[in-house]
């Protein structure tokens, strides 16, 4: 097959796709590609995936995901396989595996590297190989083309294309992202880019071409930016309990400035993605003198600690002990109107106040499974009933606009509401009785 008769494949839906991986990334990226005309296998280690897959369920929560794979199942044009390394009649194969952080905060790239094992002894001429998952910048040309070359004896970019196309969509709007906003291929060579690029075309109105290591630095650039960002956000919000000052009045005014654009304090920064590609960008780097990139890591890694302390000087204030109260935790997930855990800040915060012997009942209307040991509650009105404390951890839609009022009559006396998302008007909450404390509003 020559470079034209690829291109020309991709265009008649004719080559066959593997995707390796079936998790938040994997399963919206196999099933909208089936749903552009191709025939997708999905191949993952953990039989619930499959099974789920194949019955038309899924296990990722994203609006409009589940109707997708189970039509694309349906036709017979998806298909998932437990731990496939029966690569025969595949020509492209997109790697959406995880490349989890270890202890030491360095990458672990075992996943990726085993499934380049997999897939070079088996390729063959024009093979299509693309890398979704993130990796640390370099490690396309570095480690991943090397490596294939050398398992396949073929030369990348002439006898068979690699391509890096990081994806960038936010959970819960994973579909609309995909396929409305900008993916980056970048491919190791120019062949593997316009290859790369005719692909996903298939399936996203833009695409942008870049060369790998250019689409690395990228990936996580955007989401170091957004953690420094968020953590110049959180040591304001500091600076301005000090001042006594409400950080988002400050935030509001300074954001008219044309060229501002300030983010949101928080509880701190959780999910999968900004509290490890700022490692990942840093990653085999000779460490900086100056380095705003672990600075802002560590800012945002002190904020659950900071509610914490709120929480601990709001009850002091009103002479309550943490070890005889009730803190009602409104929030477990990182994310608002998701059900995603993954590092949320929520953890830490109710580790701690459980800790320190407090009575800690959560609830979160998006997952109702965890609770990370504290006491779990079925409605907002269990978990207010008796409680001396809530506090907003996640900002979900459903606590927005909470019947404050009516609250506060089941709660103890002088209730408390620590906000760390700074979703409550602080006057509606005082008018309804309760002290109000948030993160970064100087009392
Ligand atoms: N957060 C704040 N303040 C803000 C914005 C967010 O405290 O102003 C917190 C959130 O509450 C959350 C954390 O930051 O705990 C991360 O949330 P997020 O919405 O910033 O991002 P993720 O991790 O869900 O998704 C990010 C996105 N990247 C960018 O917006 C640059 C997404 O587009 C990427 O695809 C995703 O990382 C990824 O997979 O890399």
């Amino acid at each position: 097959m020559t470079f034209i008769e690829t291109i020309k494949k991709i265009n008649d839906r004719s080559l066959r796709l593997t995707v390796i991986g079936g998790g938040y990334v994997g399963l919206p990226t196999a099933a909208l590609f089936a749903n552009a005309g191709f025939h997708v296998d999905v191949s993952d280690i953990k039989p619930e995936i499959i099974n789920m897959i194949n019955t038309g369920s899924n296990f990722v929560n994203e609006p409009g995901l589940r109707d997708i794979v189970s039509n694309n199942v349906k036709v017979g044009r998806l298909f998932a396989r437990l731990n496939n390394v029966d690569y025969e009649g595949t020509n492209v194969f997109l790697i959406a595996v995880q490349t989890p952080m270890d202890e030491e905060k360095k990458p672990n790239l075992k996943y990726l590297l085993k499934c380049m094992e997999d897939i070079g002894k088996n390729m063959r001429r024009d093979t299509v190989v693309v890398v979704c998952s993130t990796i640390p910048s370099g490690t396309m040309m570095r480690e991943l083309k090397p490596t294939l070359e050398s398992l396949s004896g073929l030369r990348a970019d002439s006898e068979f294309y690699l391509v890096f196309a990081p994806e960038r969509i936010a959970p819960g709007k994973a579909l609309i992202e995909f396929t409305n906003g900008t993916r980056l291929i970048g491919g190791i060579g120019p062949n593997s880019t316009q290859v790369g690029a005719e692909l996903f075309k298939t399936v996203c109105k833009n695409v942008l071409f870049t060369d790998a290591t250019a689409a690395e630095v990228a990936k996580l650039a955007e989401n170091t930016f957004r953690d420094i960002n968020i953590a110049f956000a959180n040591q304001l919000a500091l600076l301005c309990e000090e001042l006594h000052t409400d950080v988002m009045t400050v935030i509001r005014i300074a954001n008219t400035h044309p060229r501002v654009n300030i983010h949101s304090p928080g509880p701190g920064v959780g999910g999968p993605c900004l509290t490890k590609d700022p490692y990942y960008l840093l990653d085999g780097i000779a460490a900086p003198h100056f380095d705003i990139i672990t600075t802002s890591r560590a800012i945002n890694d002190q904020m659950p600690e900071h509610v914490v302390t709120l929480v601990l000087r709001a009850l002091s204030n009103i002479g309550k002990n943490p070890a005889k109260s009730r803190i009602t935790i409104l929030g477990v997930t990182y994310k608002k109107d998701t059900d995603d855990l993954r590092n949320s800040p929520a953890e830490p915060i109710v580790r701690s106040l459980v800790s320190l012997h407090s009575e800690v009942v959560v609830f979160d209307p998006y997952c109702i499974n965890e609770s990370f040991g504290a006491k779990r509650a079925q409605s907002l009105f269990d978990a207010v009933t008796g409680s001396d404390c809530i506090v907003i951890v996640t900002d979900h839609s459903d606590f927005m606009n909470m019947d404050l009022q009516k609250i506060k009559t089941v709660m103890k006396n002088k209730s408390i509401i620590i906000d760390s998302r700074r979703i409550i008007d602080p006057n509606y909450a005082e008018k309804a009785g309760f002290r109000y404390y948030g993160v970064g509003l100087g009392m």
